[in-house]
This record gives C-alpha cells, structure tokens and sequence, in this order.
C-alpha cells in the first residue's frame, strides 16, 4: 500500500532526487505502429503520463486537448477517448481508422499535473507521427504546439542505431541549449538499468536548438524538452507556482529484419 502511495504521488523522483538523479516522467502518446499499410490501417493510442523506462504509470486525468493533424488540417479526437489502463494507472485509448495517405501528426495536451515533489505544476505537450501508405511528405511540419520537437530524421522507417536529430522549439523559435530528456520505453519491462543515472538519459541541444541522440535499440524513444514556462498556475492550496512545459516526441526504432 505504501508503495503505491509513493508511486502515484511521484515520490520516487523526490527520494531519488535526495541522491541527484530522479527519474523522468514523461507525457505518452503510443501508437500500436507507427507506418500504416493496407495490412492494417487502423492505429490504436495509448495516452498516458508514465515512467518509460522504469514501467511505472501514473494517474492521468482526461487529456485537455487531443487531435491529429494531416496536411495542415486538424481533427479533434478528444471525444473518442475511452478510459484504459496502461502501467496499471488510468490512461487513454482511441482507435483511430486511417483512410488516406498522409503523414498523421497526433498530440496531447494533458491538464497541468501538480507535482508536489518539484513544487511545480507540469503540462506535456507530447506528440507523435505516422505516417501512412507510403506518404511521406510533411514529417517536419511544427504542429504549432506552444513548445515542440520538430524532427530533423524522418520520424519512421528507421533502424535501431541510427541518430535522431530535432530541434526544440519555444512558441515557435529555436530554444538554444535546451535540455531534453531521453527514455526508451521499456514495453515490457525486460530492461534494468546498470544505474539510476541511465534511467533518464540528458542531452543538450546547440546554440541553434538542434540536438542529435543515437537510439541503440529497437522500439519507441521519446524526447522530451523542457522548459519554465512565462506563468503561473495555481496549486492545489491556491498558490501561484512556476509551470514546466515539456515538448515531448515518441519515435519508432525498427531492428534490422532477415529474410
Ligand atoms: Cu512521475
């Protein structure tokens, strides 16, 4: 009981915080793939804020905004949102039908999660890309979310190994030397890590906002950049405190396949 308690208030990144390194939550946005082709054209999400790696859910109140973006045309999908579970914590789901060539963009926008540990309050804003029988024009189109990852490596058909470069934007301009947190996600738990330091890994971008991280395994990597945002919101005892705004990408990693 205790150790739930603890895990669903976030306590680990506190206790681990006393030693220097906590571990990273991340917004999630989880496609079950991320290239559609006429074998399978409907794509089911997942939308949670999770640990990747450590596979340790979190509570996630119903997402204040979630919609798809396809050649500059957006869809609400906010109202297909069903109830789930994943990592054992409330989440959520859509099945989403893909009728046309295109590359699909998908985000989130979570409600502001208060973090008593940090003393802040926590938005995501996290996204993926899809792209679907065999379009791939647009990949690098920003979403116009209020902070993002704009990949510079085409989002899908990548192997394990190869490096992944974004830059970080902030309201639309290159955020210099931002700092963006790396998790692989440890789908199904198989993974330890040598220390706690290589849970969350940390890369900083250049002076142009630009940073490149190779993925050495197959499977979903998710970035994440974050920044102070220029408010405040309130906390839980009507207090105003700071806001971390995270622009959080998930991209798919394929391993070298044989005949
Ligand atoms: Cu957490």
């Amino acid at each position: 009981m205790i150790r739930k308690i603890i895990m669903t208030s976030c306590v680990t990144g506190l206790l681990l915080g006393a030693s220097g390194q906590a571990e990273a939550h991340f917004g999630m946005v989880i496609p079950s793939e991320n290239i559609v082709t006429q074998k399978k054209k409907s794509v089911e999400l997942f939308l949670s804020f999770s640990h990747p790696f450590e596979n340790i859910g979190m509570e996630m109140t119903k997402p204040e905004e979630f919609y798809v973006i396809k050649d500059g045309k957006r869809t609400d999908l906010l109202p297909l949102l069903k109830e789930t579970k994943v990592m054992d914590h409330k989440a959520w789901q859509t099945t989403y039908q893909v009728k046309r060539p295109g590359v699909y963009h998908f985000a989130m926008e979570p409600v502001p999660y208060w973090e008593p540990a940090e003393d802040l309050s926590i938005i995501h804003y996290t996204k993926t890309i899809v792209a679907a029988f065999g379009a791939d024009e647009g990949w690098d189109d920003p979403m116009g979310l209020p902070t993002e990852i704009v990949p510079m490596l085409r989002p899908f058909g990548n192997y394990a190994g190869n490096s992944f470069s974004g830059k970080v934007l902030m309201n639309g301009k290159l955020v210099p030397h931002a700092e963006v947190e790396v998790e692989f996600y440890n789908q199904d738990g198989s993974l330890v890590a040598p220390s706690d330091y290589h849970v969350t890994q940390v890369i900083k971008a250049d002076a142009n906002g630009i940073f490149t991280f190779a993925c050495p395994k197959g499977g979903w990597w998710g970035f994440s950049a974050l920044n102070e945002a220029d408010y405040t919101l309130k906390n839980p005892q009507g207090e105003a405190k700071g806001v971390e705004l995270g622009a959080v990408l998930w991209i798919y990693l394929d391993e070298y396949q044989s005949k």
